[in-house]
């Protein structure tokens, strides 16, 4: 039989590139965690004064931005403090990484042959300080492109027409929309870039030291990609901003090689100079390959600064809300995925405000409330909202006589506070409640059989219980809640079996039969709720769309 796993003895590396830091978990060759390290942005790079990672700019609505420079000295960081740890690079096959999605970088005329010949003795960030055409990268959280977004689906003949076409109708934070603000508020700088790389192909470029391809999986997350062909789409191109196919470079697909690792690594980290960097890809697809979700009643959920809820599926279709991608693991397949905004830091804020800044006495109000809150719902945005497209604030209902077994008679009055633990649980069950509704209008497993939980929050007990409850099926977790810095190890390891066998290898024959020995095993972490209460709320989640839709109505825009 043949053996689909890296030589003994050998490691791949995997980094995540995220809002609030960059991780890094290293593998070896049967798939177990032998180091993982990470790089805080707000609190170890300090002289870049972000908040969560990122500038929210006051004089532009919905501008969030990040400074490019910040992730190419947090590269040097981690490997610094990987080989204080007595990581022996030399043993590194192959490295790829998760970038988070969408984000984008802009390369100034002439950077090629900056990156080309970096110099060892000194640190990347001291090299590449001149090396962008927009030092502010715009990421994921930005919201300040509606008017883009309705003139590029315009301009294809509408919003389903562009989802058709890319996976997603057009989004704010999507890269297409984004570029050509870019090309309308800053053309000078628009006219002196030469490559504009996504947050993946940007730190796949570092490592290589030249322009990487972006990967057909993150491509998708751009609004320019035919999902069907993985090309560019002319049609759109033109319609985003000029000459911009010779800005975007190369497609590849995400097990590609993207290069050799660049000497100024060699030499200054030691890792071997035929050591592979596998294509990089987003986040979310990488959590997908870490969480090895290959089954299509299979849903996971990840609990970060977004929110995420996604699955697999066989076939591409059209659809006003969430997104399609290419599956980062397979050659045919595809990923389904919906994004909240509002993920980790308005828990934070909330357990700030309610909860004494105790994640302790967050979980107690959760233990103390009822499930279904004595019919208290609430919306929470700290930012705009992308389901639903709703602006900051928060809203709060009281629906008066719900019991959970039925809808008659039942009336909402809104009201303007609920006591602190009300507060949480509202909180909560409203952030599952919005993923079920939204998940089954998208066709996503309803109820799906089992839910695999991953990022900050799936360490919360308490949270997961919830989901468990409100879902209705029992819910899964792998040892490390860093999906994404996990799967892009395996997809590194994956990419230098598909290199070494000279063709694509299924990524399930890496660990298949022995999946429970690695660190990829998912383990049950809290088992479905009562089979009474999944349908009781049901019925909260059926008010809860209907406030929803309401509040999109009169706030929202679409
Ligand atoms: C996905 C998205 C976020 C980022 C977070 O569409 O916008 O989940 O990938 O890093």
């Amino acid at each position: 039989m043949e053996d689909f796993s890296l030589p003994l003895g050998s490691f791949s590396l995997g980094f995540d590139s995220s809002t609030q830091s960059l991780k890094a978990t290293v593998l070896d060759a049967s798939l177990n965690i032998v180091a993982q390290e990470i790089v805080n942005f707000d609190s170890e790079l300090l002289h870049y004064k972000t908040k969560d990672g990122v500038y929210r700019d006051p004089s532009v609505n919905g501008r969030i931005v990040s400074p490019t420079i910040m992730w190419v000295e947090a590269l040097d960081l981690i490997l610094e403090r990987l080989q204080k740890s007595g990581l022996d690079f030399g043993k590194i096959v192959a490295v790829s990484g998760s970038g988070q999605q969408h984000g984008s970088v802009y390369w100034k005329t002439g950077s090629s042959r900056v990156l080309f010949s970096l110099d060892p003795k000194k640190q990347l960030a001291d090299q590449l300080g001149d090396a962008f055409s927009v030092k502010e990268s715009p990421i994921w959280m930005d919201s300040s492109t509606t008017e883009q977004c309705r003139a590029i689906e315009k301009a294809v003949g509408g919003a389903m027409e562009l989802s058709s076409l890319t996976g997603s109708r057009a989004y704010e934070r999507f890269t297409g929309p984004q570029i050509r603000r870019i090309f309308e508020t800053q053309p000078e700088a628009y006219k002196s870039t030469e490559r504009i790389s996504l947050v993946s192909s940007f730190m796949a470029s570092l490592l290589i030291g030249s322009y990487a391809a972006i990967d057909h999986t993150d491509g998708a997350g751009m609004n320019l990609m035919d999902i069907k062909e993985r090309t560019w789409s002319k049609k759109i191109l033109e319609v985003t901003a000029p000459s911009l196919e010779e800005k975007l470079g190369k497609l590849a697909p995400a097990y590609d090689v993207a290069g050799k690792i660049a000497p100024y690594f060699v030499e200054r980290y030691h890792f071997d100079k035929n050591c592979l960097v596998i294509q990089w890809s987003g986040d979310n697809p990488n959590s997908l390959a870490g969480l090895t979700l290959n089954s299509p009643g299979d849903l996971a959920i990840s609990l970060g600064t977004s929110d995420t809820v996604f699955a697999i599926t066989n076939e591409h279709q059209a659809c006003l809300e969430g997104h399609v991608f290419p599956n980062p693991v397979d050659t045919k397949g595809y990923m389904v995925m919906l994004c909240y905004k509002n993920g980790s830091l308005i828990r934070e804020e909330i357990r700030n405000n309610c909860g004494d800044k105790s994640w302790d006495v967050f979980n107690e109000y959760l233990q103390r409330t009822p499930p279904l809150n004595g019919g208290k719902l609430g919306f929470y945005y700290k930012d705009h909202e992308i389901i639903p497209p709703l602006p900051v604030g928060f809203h709060r209902y009281v629906l008066e006589n719900f019991k959970g077994d039925t809808l008659d008679g039942v009336k909402e009055t809104e009201v303007t506070e609920f006591d602190a633990a009300s507060e949480v649980r509202a909180l909560v069950e409203g952030q599952f409640l919005s993923m079920r509704a939204h998940a089954e209008r998208f066709g996503l497993p309803s109820p799906p059989k089992r839910i695999i939980a991953t990022g900050g929050a799936s360490a919360n007990h308490s949270i997961l219980k919830e989901v468990a409850s409100v879902f209705g099926c029992n819910v899964y977790k792998i040892q490390s809640s860093d999906s994404a810095s996990m799967g892009a190890a395996l997809r590194a390891a994956h990419g230098w079996l598909c290199s070494k066998k000279g063709s694509f290898v299924p990524i399930s024959s890496m660990y298949s039969g022995k999946l429970e020995k690695t660190s990829l095993n998912c383990q049950l972490a809290v088992a479905a709720g009562a089979h009474d209460l999944v349908s009781k709320y049901g019925l909260l989640m059926k008010k809860r769309v209907e406030i929803e839709n309401r509040l999109v109505q009169k706030l929202g825009r679409l």
